[in-house]
């Protein structure tokens, strides 16, 4: 028997829309009260939209069964990422032929030998980082976030496009971070807005055509760099689109595609990472055993040496580290599904229709309690140590997605995330600006620490 999804008062026509049930300011915030009081499943609607957050293990785990479900992006806030991204892997939607013929030429860019061969790049930024630290000071306060983005942004310039923006050698961020920024805001925020309202909307609207614009160029940029510097034999993702073709049809990328891509990747690989940096150092700074537990390991394995590719797979804490922190705060918070059926029943109870904005809202199914007991609120690493990791129930931790539509840069990230955070504890103590500080959140298309500053003290010794 069918039972209805629970759902919080609403008005007719508007439904939930401007009731305060969620605040778009802060919706991660909104989400978890709401799965508090309505539990692992339940409905909100705006002017008709309706949308269904799902976040028990239990109940995801048939939403990341690919027979029966698949990425949706028509009627999320993808749909307006796309005036940006276009069909670019992450806003392609479902069954579109870019999307599989992409898949197939980029995929080979991301495989373990090419993500080792881009340690010795992931270093030169890596180091580019502690140096400024280093040259800064114990005295001087500063927001992590922001130098994690330059990493991060640089990083996948770098070893995806062997293009250099040198972001730490500018006061200012670039360019295309701002236009970034404003663009995804501001898609957000369409996606609330009725389209008359949005046409009067003349400034905004310029605004954002000329950030899309601003991005555009960038990615101009990087292409034309690269036919005046061809890079002998060196096969990065960037040389995959100009050159790959597809095994399946034979197919190579158009240039519009290209330029849908090189927008996609700077704006996923960089948002999320220097998220993940900045949440880790929160909650490390927030939990002395193991911060302790963090340095000792990085003095047992890397002691006064430089970090090579062979210490990586001995960094067993941090590891654990980067996953807890990542489970508690997952940049990037929801996805979004839809069944491939017209409807399609889930927990035997509840039946999900194909055009709702069906939602896998992994910020609360990380702090599902069947999965991780009561003390799923609190900064544990060690719960995902000694096989632990291995042996979660499945689907039950999705900080990178699902399925075929999973994050294609995962390794690239967490290999860049592992490095910095090793280097960054053996080099120097880090300290809360403001040590009753507690974490409050940024929003974008992805979250991170707002208002959280440190200071690093160079370590006595350190090298
Ligand atoms: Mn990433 C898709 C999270 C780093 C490039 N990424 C996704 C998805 C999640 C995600 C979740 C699935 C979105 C959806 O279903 O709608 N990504 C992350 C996180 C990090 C991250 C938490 C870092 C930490 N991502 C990166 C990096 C890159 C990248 C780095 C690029 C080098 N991600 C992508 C691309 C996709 C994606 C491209 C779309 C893949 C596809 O649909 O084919």
């Amino acid at each position: 028997t069918l039972k209805p999804i629970p759902s919080p008062p609403s008005y007719p026509l508007i439904g939930h829309a401007g009731t305060g049930v969620v605040d778009p300011a802060n919706s991660q915030q909104s989400f978890r009260l709401l799965r508090e009081k309505y539990g692992p499943i339940y409905t909100l609607n705006f002017f008709g939209r309706r949308i269904v957050l799902v976040s028990s293990q239990k109940l995801v785990n048939e939403l990341c069964d690919e027979s029966r479900f698949h990425k949706r992006v028509e009627g999320s806030i993808l749909d307006m990422v796309r005036n940006g991204a276009g069909d670019g892997l992450f806003t392609a939607y479902h069954g579109e032929e870019n999307w599989g013929i992409a898949h197939r030429i980029l995929m080979p860019a991301f495989g373990p030998s090419q993500i080792l061969a881009m340690f010795s790049p992931m270093l030169d930024l890596n180091s580019q980082l502690l140096l400024k630290w280093e040259r800064f000071g114990p005295d001087a306060a500063f927001d992590p976030a922001e130098d994690f983005t330059r990493l991060a942004f640089d990083t996948v310039a770098l070893c995806a496009m062997s293009y250099r923006f040198n972001s730490f050698y500018h006061e200012s961020m670039p360019p295309f971070i701002g236009a970034m920024g404003r663009f995804l805001v501001e898609s957000g925020l369409r996606m609330q807005r009725p389209s008359v309202v949005q046409s009067w909307m003349t400034h905004t609207n310029t605004q954002y055509e000329a950030d899309i614009k601003l991005m555009t160029d960038v990615c101009d940029q990087i292409v034309s760099y690269r036919k005046a510097h061809p890079t002998e034999g060196k096969k990065d993702l960037l040389s995959l689109m100009l050159e790959g073709k597809d095994p399946k049809t034979g197919r190579g990328l158009t240039d519009t595609n290209i330029r849908n891509q090189l927008i996609t990747f700077l704006i996923a690989g960089h948002e999320t990472t220097s998220g993940l940096l900045s949440f880790t150092l929160y909650h490390l700074l927030s939990n002395p055993a193991a911060y302790a537990a963090l340095q000792r390991e990085v003095d047992t394995v890397l002691g006064k040496e430089a970090i090579t590719v062979q210490h990586l797979p001995k960094l067993e804490y941090a590891t654990a580290v980067l996953r807890e922190s990542i489970r508690l705060n997952p940049p990037a918070g929801a996805i979004s599904v839809a069944p491939t059926k017209e409807t399609e029943i889930i927990g035997g109870e509840y039946e999900l229709h194909q055009d709702w904005n069906c939602i896998i809202h992994i910020d609360t199914l990380h702090r599902d309690p069947a999965v991780w007991g009561e003390d799923a609120e609190e900064f544990r690493p060690e719960r995902m140590l000694g096989g632990r990791f291995e042996q979660l129930p499945p689907n039950s931790w999705k900080p990178f997605g699902n399925g075929a539509r999973a994050c294609i840069g995962r390794p690239l990230a967490w290999q860049e995330s592992l490095m910095m955070l090793a280097t960054l504890f053996q080099r120097f103590d880090i300290r809360f600006d403001d040590p009753s500080y507690h974490l409050k959140i940024k929003q974008t298309l992805t979250t991170k620490p707002k208002g959280f500053k440190i200071h690093a003290i160079p370590r006595a010794g350190a090298r």
